[in-house]
């Protein structure tokens, strides 16, 4: 139990630690899935932008998607809370810094505050919508449309409120939120507005908005008016964001204690690096991020760095996780360097996905591709094989199926996504058989079920998951060559270890 004051707006800050550099004057931004990521970047990038410029209307009001807790807990901090920054200087020497950020303002939990974020929505003074509901949170099937099903109660929502009803019922998903949020300001003074995703999604900008078009087109004849009203009058930039941001843990709260001389129950940490690269697609004023490092680009800058991070960064996370945890490494720092996974990971990014990536403007890839595998190797932050290993559902599509495709329309089965192919079903299997959590809610039933199906063996496992709708692109899941290469690695795979971590 800690015993030091609690972090607040008025606490001192010992030298050292970076106070706020300027508190903004009134919520600007409505950020959905208010969480970790977006503590450590998009916050952080909003704050320097208010000091480089002096233009402080770019508060940000989160939601809370799930954790109702988190609400009390950045309250009682008046919004205050603390990014520790982890990892090594040039020389090799530990870097460690602090800094308090007041960028949000405030959070809700849509769960019992959704009237107050659809009006946050719809006020004039808001000019962006942004995002990180991560992968799951777009409620697509594997056939990539939106989950009727799941979004139906904001559907229903929707309707009523269209029809002049308020404060109807708390938000089900994200997705209906937003939407539902849109036509409060359509039905307001509607003034146009900017929404971006800041999810690890391929063209995330254009996915956003098609599953928003198709819960629209659920609505019926009565989101006409509405979904005419968003044609003319929002923009849906695509984004890139990047940052490594472990789960928070106790230690992390700990060391940030230590360094403040108080208490912070939101404190996040993360890696030196961050990038953000965004669509200049803008329906109103928005803050001067590229005056805090962001780069503002055109549609192609932003799909090529998209390309480029998701297949070289994340697509060698996932890699790397899987297959930590079949030999029992609990960090990416441990797994990425690894006699049994490091020339994997290696052929994976640079002989698998580099060559599928049309280089952004400037870009070194090979360099690019070394400075990823210097990050991954960072210690300090502790980020969890466990952590990156979740949502395999969701997140293989982005990260493999691009590179997957380059190489097979070339003629060339890629050794390096059927090594992590094979480390994703040899997790899976060894998980059901354990009983340990896939960490996978949304693919969690089929994958179960496709185990049970395939008798538990090795191979028929692998044949099974490869094949599952959604999973892999186009005809990639029943292609032969691929399907043995893979099926060989999970055979030495579970020759090489059985457990699972
Ligand atoms: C990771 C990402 O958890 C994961 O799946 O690959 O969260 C990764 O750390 C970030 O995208 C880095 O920007």
């Amino acid at each position: 139990m800690s015993t030091s004051p609690r972090l607040g707006t008025d606490t001192p800050l010992p030298a050292g630690v970076v106070p706020p550099p300027v508190v903004p004057t009134g919520v600007g931004i409505v950020h959905l899935g208010w969480g970790a990521f977006h503590r450590a970047h998009q916050a952080v990038y909003t704050e320097d932008a208010m000091a480089a410029s002096g233009d402080l209307r770019w508060g940000i009001l989160g939601d809370v998607v799930h954790t109702a807790g988190k609400v009390a807990t950045l309250r009682e901090q008046g919004g205050r809370y603390t990014v520790l920054t982890v990892g090594l200087n040039p020389d090799g020497s530990p870097l460690e810094q602090a800094r308090v950020v007041a960028s949000v303002l405030d959070v809700a939990f849509q769960g019992d505050e959704t009237p107050r974020l659809l009006a946050a929505m719809a006020a004039p003074t808001t000019h962006l919508v942004t995002l990180t509901i991560t992968e799951k949170g777009y409620c697509r099937t594997g056939d990539g449309h939106l989950d009727l099903e799941k979004v139906q109660p904001d559907v229903d929502a929707l309707v009523a409120e269209l029809g002049g009803a308020d404060d109807v019922a708390p938000a089900a998903t994200a997705v209906g939120l937003l939407v539902r949020g849109l036509a409060a300001r359509f039905r307001g003074d509607a003034t146009p507005i900017t929404v971006l995703s800041c999810d690890n999604v391929a063209h995330n900008g254009a996915v956003l908005r098609a599953v928003v078009d198709e819960l629209l087109a659920a609505a019926g004849p009565v989101a006409a008016d509405l979904t005419a009203w968003l044609a003319a009058h929002t923009t849906w930039p695509s984004s890139m964001v990047d940052r490594i941001t472990p789960a928070v843990t106790p230690q992390t709260l700990d060391r940030v204690e230590h360094l403040l001389g108080a208490h912070d129950e939101a404190a996040v940490s993360g890696e030196p690096f961050r990038q953000w690269v965004v669509e200049d697609s803008f329906a109103g004023p928005r803050p001067a991020w590229e005056l805090a490092g962001a780069q503002i680009v055109d549609a192609d800058g932003v799909t090529a760095w998209e390309e480029a991070k998701l297949r070289m960064l994340n697509g060698t996370h996932s890699l790397v996780a899987y297959a930590g945890r079949l030999f029992g490494y609990a960090t990416m720092a441990e797994a990425v360097v690894s006699p049994e996974i490091a020339a994997h990971a290696r052929a994976y990014m640079v002989d698998d996905a580099m060559p599928s990536v049309t280089p952004p403007a400037g870009a070194d890839l090979p360099a690019y591709a070394e400075s990823l595998l210097e990050r991954f190797a960072n210690p300090a932050t502790g980020h969890s094989t466990r952590q990156v290993s979740t949502d395999g559902t969701q997140k293989i599509p982005f990260r493999w199926g691009g590179a997957l495709r380059f190489a097979l329309d070339g003629g060339r089965v890629p050794d390096g996504i059927a090594f992590g192919l094979a480390a994703w079903t040899e997790f899976v299997r060894r998980a059901v058989r354990d009983g340990v959590d896939l960490g996978d809610p949304a693919g969690a039933p089929a994958l179960t079920a496709a185990v049970a199906a395939a008798g538990g063996s090795v191979e028929g496992v692998a044949r099974a998951l490869l094949a599952l709708p959604g999973v892999l692109p186009g005809d990639a899941g029943t292609h032969r060559a691929l399907a043995d290469a893979v099926v060989g690695h999970a055979t030495a795979l579970a020759a090489a270890s059985d457990t699972l971590l």
